[in-house]
């Protein structure tokens, strides 16, 4: 595996980041049906509904349903009637590119400030600051482009206490939530984007937001061989907002990222990482609740202690369980991947169990790829 030191982000808040971040703020999807996907991410996910848009409050263009586990919250939006410019992007959206993320909003101390850095950084303007207020207080909101048709939301909601944004109002769990919660975190975001742009986007990550390269990436070498696509880390000088990014690469076999790229009608969200304190349990839950993961043959486990060491959880669970492991200098991680949870074979999930290891798993690469090739192939995509 290719491996160099870039520069790796400490871990402080700098005094004069120039553009300082709180953490993710929601990821929002835009889809055909916000109230059937409510349900399945309730149900499969362990969320928790917590406030809803709709024309039952006045919204009479959308629905939109936001749901929270731990830190981490998604938000599900769905037309019902277009009737202004955002209805009809919305509209179109899921026509273009079937249900997908729209917005990977980042909460900001200060929302006005990071757009004027990021626009005057050569960011493309899509929604210049504006503020919303309710009774709960202010939220000021601006957004700016990335990748596709992709949007980074900068949300700004100090001492804000409603249940999300002004014009929501709170609702309570469509199911019982899970005893113990499936996971309490967006760990990362990863885009896919087209062949040859992936250092493009690199290079806006670091210039727009002061991000810097994480030391963990798929190389040239790596992406001949097997995995067919080549991959670099931006995040956050806190590491709260991670990004790898993605291209295809010219390989033996057609890539995973081409895949998507076609389904999904050019740039956009892969998947988005979660982060669980207990894999072993959020992976059984999730497969009692019909969510099916990637298999992992049993090779991959006959060899994995001899390399991998101890870890909380014992091979035979893991096996069981299809869960991946590996570890670098810092410590371990766990590590497991949906298959695309729509009928495109575009976004999916995974679920991470960390312990200190800060890695993405390039030791589990290998049979990640392999293992993604095979649903290509089943999906005679290959
Ligand atoms: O986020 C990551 O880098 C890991 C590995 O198409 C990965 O989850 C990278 C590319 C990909 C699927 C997973
Ligand atoms: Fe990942």
């Amino acid at each position: 595996m290719t491996q160099t030191t870039d520069l790796t982000p400490g871990t402080a808040a700098r005094q004069d980041d120039p553009f300082p971040v709180k953490g993710m703020d929601a990821v929002v999807f835009a889809v055909g049906n916000a109230k059937q996907a409510a349900h399945y991410y309730s149900t499969a996910f362990g969320m928790r509904l917590v406030a809803y848009s709709g024309p039952e409050n006045g919204s009479r263009e959308t629905a939109s349903y936001v749901l929270e586990s731990g830190s981490a919250r998604f938000v599900f939006t769905s037309v019902i009637k277009p009737s202004s410019a955002w209805g009809r992007f919305l509209a179109e959206h899921v026509a273009a590119h079937g249900d997908g993320v729209v917005d990977l909003a980042i909460e900001v101390p200060d929302a006005r400030a990071a757009y004027a850095y990021a626009v005057e950084q050569g960011a493309r303007s899509v929604v210049e600051p504006y503020e919303l207020k309710d009774e709960h207080g202010t939220v000021v909101l601006a957004a700016i482009a990335t990748y596709g048709e992709t949007r980074h939301t900068l949300v700004e909601r100090t001492g804000y206490d409603g249940p999300y944004l002004p014009g929501y109002t709170a609702a309570q769990p469509i199911v019982e939530p899970p005893a113990q919660r499936v996971f309490q975190a967006v760990d990362h975001c990863v885009g896919n984007v087209e062949l040859g742009r992936m250092n493009e986007w690199v290079a806006f990550y670091n210039k727009v937001m002061g991000f810097t390269n994480m030391k963990e990436f798929v190389g040239d070498d790596i992406a001949t061989e097997y995995s067919a696509l080549m991959s670099k880390v931006v995040a956050d000088g806190t590491l709260k907002v991670k990004f790898p990014i993605n291209e295809p690469a010219i390989a033996k076999k057609k890539s995973q990222i081409d895949e998507y790229l076609e389904f999904y009608g050019g740039a956009g969200v892969q998947h988005i990482a979660l982060n669980t304190n207990d894999i072993v349990q959020t992976v059984r839950t999730m497969r009692a609740a019909g969510v099916e993961f990637l298999d992992t043959p049993d090779s991959y486990y006959d060899t994995l202690g001899e390399w991998v060491g101890d870890t909380r959880v014992p091979v035979e669970t893991l096996r069981e369980l299809k869960i991946l492991a590996d570890r670098d200098e810092d410590g371990y991680l766990l590590q497991i991947f949906t298959k695309p949870v729509q009928d495109r074979p575009t976004v999916f999930f995974e679920l991470i169990e960390r312990h200190g290891s800060m890695g993405f798993g390039k030791g589990n690469f290998k049979a990640l790829f392999e293992a993604i090739e095979r649903e290509q192939e089943k999906r005679g995509n290959l």
